[in-house]
Formats: structure tokens, sequence, C-alpha cells
């Protein structure tokens, strides 16, 4: 795939990219739930209760996130706190990681996101020490009275039937039920990659990102040089470059000509530069949110004595608005 339609489709991606919460009791396993399904050895596993002490999230086959949440209720994580960690990350789903029986702060936190309408998986881990003292009860029966246990407690606020995913990290067992389990929820939000792939205003969301990106790189100190000496060329294939446009596919004015139209035009001839007159040309042709670099770098020019600083600035810009423009068609072009 074209590199611009790839990085297009790697944006709409991470646009709808599901947020798991990994939350759960302490010590249940939830960072080495984590490594186990992602294959990394980076989440924090530690044998002390408490191990994770901050909030990381890590990627899931590039279509989702794990967020490592620390267990809840202990001294350093409270209800309240947690709650906030909730409502701050916005999350789209929950692992709720159990490894004993359900306790007061359990209810509580399920039951406020129950009432947020988080969904949740319920997972089981540990399931190797789970063992009948007595020795009375198969497997099979322990976990028909856990499930049994989880919906009593919570169809008051959580539609039945419910149930564990029974795991272990340490006989891999339930673990592909559980990626079976996350790669169906996934699944559905592929259909809506493709319907965002066509959609105009997803388009422009993903021009305005590329251009607020571009314009740091461009009006950065090391472009004085470049507009000092007057070699536009370097601009615009900068420029060509950042939307991945190709020098020959397009017909793009050069920043050169459209100085000299400018200058023709005769519109511009006062030496200083003045922020209104840049703003004047700027806001019709771009949705910048930065606009620092912008004026940052016209003081410099302007101090350094160039002279038609506002001309120079106001043809890039025009350039780079018509990189937005064949952009958007090859994109188009592309996906439709
Ligand atoms: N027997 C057994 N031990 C496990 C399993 N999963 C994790 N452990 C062990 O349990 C301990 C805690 O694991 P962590 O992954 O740090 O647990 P956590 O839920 O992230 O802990 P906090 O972040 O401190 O709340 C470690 O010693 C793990 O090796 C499992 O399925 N079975
Ligand atoms: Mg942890």
């Amino acid at each position: 795939m074209d590199k611009l339609i790839n990085e297009f489709n790697d944006y709409v991606i991470n646009k709808v990219k599901l947020k798991y919460g990994v939350l759960g009791q302490a010590d249940a396993g939830k960072s080495s739930l984590i490594n186990l399904l992602t294959n990394n050895k980076d989440a924090y596993v530690s044998s002390q209760t408490d191990a994770t002490m901050q909030i990381d999230a890590y990627d899931y086959e590039n279509r989702a996130e794990l967020i490592d949440f620390p267990g809840v209720g202990t001294t350093h994580h409270n209800l309240k706190k947690y709650k906030r960690y909730i409502d701050t990350l916005k999350l789209d789903r929950v692992l709720y990681i159990f490894s004993s029986k359900i306790k007061n702060v359990d209810m509580k936190v399920i039951e406020y996101l129950a009432k947020k309408d988080v969904r949740i998986i319920f997972v089981f881990n540990k399931v190797d020490s789970l063992t009948d003292v007595s020795g009375q009860q198969s497997r099979a029966q322990m976990e028909r009275e856990k499930d049994l246990e989880l919906e009593q407690q919570f169809k008051k606020y959580i539609q039945p039937p419910m149930s564990y995913i029974y795991t272990s990290v340490l006989t891999n067992e339930g673990i592909d039920q559980l990626k079976e389990t996350l790669r169906e929820d996934i699944a559905e939000k592929e259909e809506k990659v493709r319907q965002l792939m066509n959609d105009d205003e997803m388009i422009n969301q993903f021009i305005t990102y590329k251009t607020n990106t571009l314009i740091p790189k461009i009006f950065a100190p090391s472009f004085k040089d470049i507009i000092m000496s007057r070699k536009y060329e370097n601009i615009e294939q900068s420029i060509l470059k950042h939307y991945h446009l190709k020098q020959n596919d397009n017909k793009i004015t050069s920043i050169d000509e459209r100085i000299n139209t400018f200058k023709q035009k005769a519109e511009q001839t006062k030496s200083m530069f003045n922020l209104n007159q840049l703003l004047k040309f700027i806001t019709p042709i771009l949705k910048l949110k930065k606009l620092k670099p912008i004026f940052f770098m016209a003081t410099i020019l302007t101090e350094a004595g160039v002279k038609d600083v506002v001309t120079i600035i106001r043809s890039i810009l025009a350039y780079v608005g018509d990189a937005e423009h064949l952009t958007k068609k090859e994109i188009s072009n592309h996906t439709n």
C-alpha cells in the first residue's frame, strides 16, 4: 500500500482503538496477564502486593490498548483514586481480574463501571491454584458456583448471564479463550475502520493533523538559512515529502512563483512584519492550531532584515494549502 494511505489507515485505526482497562484485585496477576497477552516482559510484575504504582498502556495487536491498573483497594490506590483513573482514561472496556472471592471494594468499582456503561469482561486468574480443600467438588462444579456467585452479586446492575473466563498465567489455561473474546470484540471495529477511511470528515481531520505536524518542522530555526538564501525548493521538497506526495505527480505552483505574483500585485509593500496582516492570510488557507512557530520565524526573519516576510510566509502557506488539497484528492482516489 501507498505510504500516504498506510499512514491514514494507521491514523484511523488509532482513532477507533479500544481501550481496555485491566483492573481488579491486588496481586491477581493483572500485569502478568498483560505480559502474556502482549508478549512483552514490560508490565511490572512483582511478588509483592501493590506492585503496579502507575498506569501504563500496552499495545494489543495494533488494535487495542491494555491499560495496566494498580490493584484496587490498596493503601496507595483507594476507591476514590481508582474512580478518578477510570474517568480520566475514558475506558471502552474493562477486564476485571479476580484471584480470590469478591470483595466489597470490587463490588463498588464494578457498580461504578456498570453505571457508566463500561462493558466488563470478568476474568478469574490463578485458576491453577483453585482447588477444593475438602476434595468434594470438581473443577467444573467450583466454576459453576463461582459464576453463580458472580451473577448474584451483580445482576442488579449488569444483565445476566455472567461468567468468568478462568485463566492461568502459569499453565496458559484459558488464555486462548480470553484472546478469542478480545478478538471478537475488536473485529467489530474493523468494519468501522473501513467506513471511516471513506469518511470525508475523517480525511479532513487527518490532513489537519498532518499540517499541524508540518508547521513546526518548516518553521524551525534551521529554516532561517534557507529562507535567507531563498532556496525555496528545499521547503517545497520537505512539504511534499511530509504528505507523501511525489514531485512529478503534481503541478503545484512553486513558492518562488507565488512570491513574484504577490509582489506584482503589490498588495504588500510594508517592510515590517505585522501579526494581524499575517493572520489575515493564514486563516482562510489553513486550520492551524499551532501558529506560534510561524510568528516566531516571522520575527526572526524580520530582525534578520528580510523585507518581504509576510509575502514569503504567505506563499509557503499557500503552497501547503495546495499540498493539502492534493493529499485529500490522493486519499479519496484510493479509498473510494
Ligand atoms: N499461580 C499463579 N501465579 C500467578 C498467576 N498470575 C500471576 N501470578 C503471580 O502472582 C504474583 C502477582 O502478579 P502480578 O502480575 O504482579 O499481579 P498484579 O495483579 O499486577 O499485582 P498488582 O499490580 O500489585 O495489583 C506474581 O508473583 C505472579 O508471578 C497465575 O495464573 N497463577
Ligand atoms: Mg500489576
